[in-house]
């Protein structure tokens, strides 16, 4: 491999320029050692320099930002066992309490962890084994603390093996996260990076395999990285390609032999020394925060699937008596339609089913609102349209006289009762009693789910129950006659 050292056509800042000089004037005094010398020089002055400037952007700055102490462990540990404490109280014999509240002894076993945790990530054979294998066997780290390494399996694998989400939470659970990459940026590298950081994940992006470019490709890749990555970086070879070495004598013969660099992985050990001795214990604080975050969310999807189990039924019975009572008085305008659909009654129940409680009045408020919320996104007219076409291509036009209002209503009541337990279900656990409603995030969420039963397929099987209730069994044999003579 013959190495041609050219001016690499970069603008960078002081920084570059001045290693750029360096490497200039390395130059001379370098040369006589052969290749590999040159090599490292440039891995030195091309490497270290460049990284410099970005050291200050560390993305482990959150942790000085945020409160990362003892005590703010304790309280997110405290948060997380309100949640499973609730679960406890709603359903008492509910099978995941146990493995739930083991969970949370080990949280607060782990804020005295010593060890660090350091997983190691990336895509298929971008190096991550034999990172490890180099830094167990030649890292010798300041701090007196064990660390464990974790490689993940490969990422952005297409078919087969662990879902990236799943390598991705799994790594959440580790102190401090090197992502390997050989070369630019690739989409889902970049994407995964960003996940990881908005997951408050300290990570490092490392350019390994740096000695498979031309020193000119390697400075404008590393800029290139730097620019798209605001935060560490560092270039690594851990295992670099044989390079051969030519000596020149004195006699004037030359000699050439192949030999094996070492790995060149002294940029990422300086930095990770550095990272451990300020913030190892403030690493994994972090972490247990992010772990009882994880075991929270865990207990509340528990928590919420419970509380499923019984508005689902209550949104049932609300339905039906919006039904009987618009198929009784069919004549309601539409915005008439849509306030009686919602009833303050389910709103309350609902309410006390998620530990919302709501006077009556506020419940007349919430109903309210959602219904001129409804009319607003033109929900009423929507459905109402498209009940009536259903009804008519099922040839039961004949009894259309209230049923169309009546089956409209119960449809709306479903969307209203199914949208206020979603919103119910993001709202925090206990502790706040404030019943003001984010209007944002209702209108939201009475779209998506109203988008998610409007499916033809649903309301053909809706507007047949609705019927059902509706009308009296004499005329349900006629329509199911009609069905078959058209059908
Ligand atoms: N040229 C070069 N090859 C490397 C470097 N690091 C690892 N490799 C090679 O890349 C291949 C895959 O490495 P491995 O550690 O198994 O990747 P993993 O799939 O991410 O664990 C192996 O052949 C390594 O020898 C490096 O810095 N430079
Ligand atoms: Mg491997």
């Amino acid at each position: 491999m013959v190495v041609k050292l050219q001016r690499p056509i970069l603008v960078g800042g002081l920084g570059l320029s001045f290693s750029l000089w360096m490497l200039d004037s390395w130059h001379d005094s370098i040369v006589q050692v052969g290749e590999f010398g040159l090599l490292s020089a440039i891995a030195v002055g091309g490497g270290l320099w460049l990284l410099r400037q970005t050291r200050p952007k560390s993305n482990l700055d959150f942790l000085d930002d945020a409160v990362v102490d003892r005590a703010s462990v304790e309280s997110a540990i405290a948060k997380t066992e309100a949640v499973i404490n609730q679960l406890a109280q709603e359903a008492e014999n509910h099978t995941a309490l146990g493995n739930l509240r083991e969970q949370v002894t080990q949280l607060l076993k782990e804020l005295d962890r010593q060890d660090i945790k350091l997983a190691v990530t990336g895509g298929k054979s971008v190096g991550k084994t034999t990172l490890i294998q180099v830094l167990e066997s030649s890292w010798q780290q300041e701090i007196q603390r064990k660390i464990t390494y974790q490689e993940t399996a490969p990422l952005f694998i297409e078919a087969g093996g662990k879902s990236d989400t799943a390598v991705l939470a799994e790594v959440q659970k580790s102190d401090f996260v090197l992502f390997l990459t050989n070369g630019d940026l690739t989409d889902s590298e970049f994407q995964t990076l960003q996940q990881l950081k908005a997951a408050n994940q300290p990570i490092m992006l490392v350019f390994n395999k740096q000695d498979q470019y031309l020193p000119d490709e390697r400075a404008s890749i590393l800029l290139s990285l730097k620019q798209r990555m605001s935060g560490n970086l560092v270039a690594t070879a851990a295992s670099p390609l044989t390079i051969k070495v030519r000596k020149h004598e004195a006699d004037g013969s030359v000699q050439e032999w192949m030999e094996q660099p070492a790995p060149d992985i002294e940029s990422l050990t300086q930095q990770l020394s550095e990272i451990l001795v300020q913030q190892a214990q403030k690493l994994v604080w972090a972490t247990t925060i992010r772990k009882a975050r994880l075991l929270k969310a865990e207990a509340k999807n528990w928590l919420n699937a419970t509380r499923r189990d019984r508005a689902t039924p209550t949104i049932e019975q609300y339905q039906w008596i919006a039904a009987a009572a618009a198929f009784a008085n069919p004549v309601p305008a539409l915005d008439v339609l849509a306030t009686a659909a919602i009833n303050a009654q389910m709103v309350m129940d609902l309410g006390n089913i998620y530990q919302q409680k709501f006077s009556l009045e506020q419940a007349q408020t919430v109903a309210g609102t959602m219904g001129s919320l409804m009319l607003k996104l033109g929900l009423v007219e929507l459905s109402t349209k498209a009940i009536s076409t259903v009804l008519k291509s099922n040839a039961i036009t004949f009894v259309a006289g209230g049923v169309v209002q009546g089956v409209s209503a119960a449809y709306l009541t479903r969307v209203a009762g199914l949208s206020l337990v979603e919103y119910f279900e993001q709202q925090e656990i206990a502790t706040d009693s404030g019943t003001a409603l984010n209007l944002d995030k209702l209108r939201q969420t009475l779209q998506k789910v109203f988008q998610q039963n409007q499916q033809m397929a649903f309301l053909q099987g809706f507007v047949k129950q609705g019927v059902k209730q509706l009308l009296p069994e004499a005329q349900q044999g006629e329509l199911i006659a009609v069905e078959k003579a058209v059908g």
